[in-house]
């Protein structure tokens, strides 16, 4: 079942040099492709869009504010179940519970400092991949 999915390397991941170990990771997965790669600065109404289901939870401004302190890497990543894939390999949202050789539990601490987004279903990727890369 080949998909497709929308990943952000978020600022900490960023700011950090990461980039090049994460998307390393995601690149070394058999038959997955990145079909599209751009460095940039989220504004506000992309990220309230982005992440308008957590509207009014404590953790969302802060997000929000997190989201837009540097500049992402947002790529379009295609291939077999891609979407549990990348999911799969980031590990769950806090690090600390993450296990070691996933992405947020290799290199994170902080919950919100996590250093990845992937899409979390079909619709969400959908959504998601025609809020970032409309043309694609
Ligand atoms: P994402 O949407 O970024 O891929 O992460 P996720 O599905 O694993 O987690 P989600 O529940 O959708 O939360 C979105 C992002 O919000 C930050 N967060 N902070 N309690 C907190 O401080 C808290 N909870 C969530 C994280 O950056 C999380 O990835
Ligand atoms: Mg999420």
């Amino acid at each position: 079942m080949t998909q497709r999915t929308l990943v952000l390397l978020k600022p900490d991941a960023v700011r950090r040099a990461l980039v090049g170990e994460i998307i390393g990771r995601i690149e070394r997965k058999a038959g997955w492709s990145i079909t599209a790669l751009e460095l940039r600065t989220l504004d506000g109404s992309t990220l309230e869009q982005h992440y308008g289901e957590h509207k009014g939870r404590p953790f969302y401004e802060p997000l929000i504010e997190f989201m837009a302190s540097g500049p992402v890497v947002a790529l379009v990543v295609e291939g077999e179940r891609v979407i549990e894939g990348v999911r799969a390999l980031a590990g769950p949202t806090d690090p600390i519970a993450a296990a070691p050789g996933s992405i947020r539990g290799d290199f994170g601490t902080i919950v919100r400092e996590n250093l990845i987004h992937a899409s979390d279903s079909e619709e969400s990727a959908i959504r998601e991949l025609k809020l970032f890369f409309p043309e694609h």
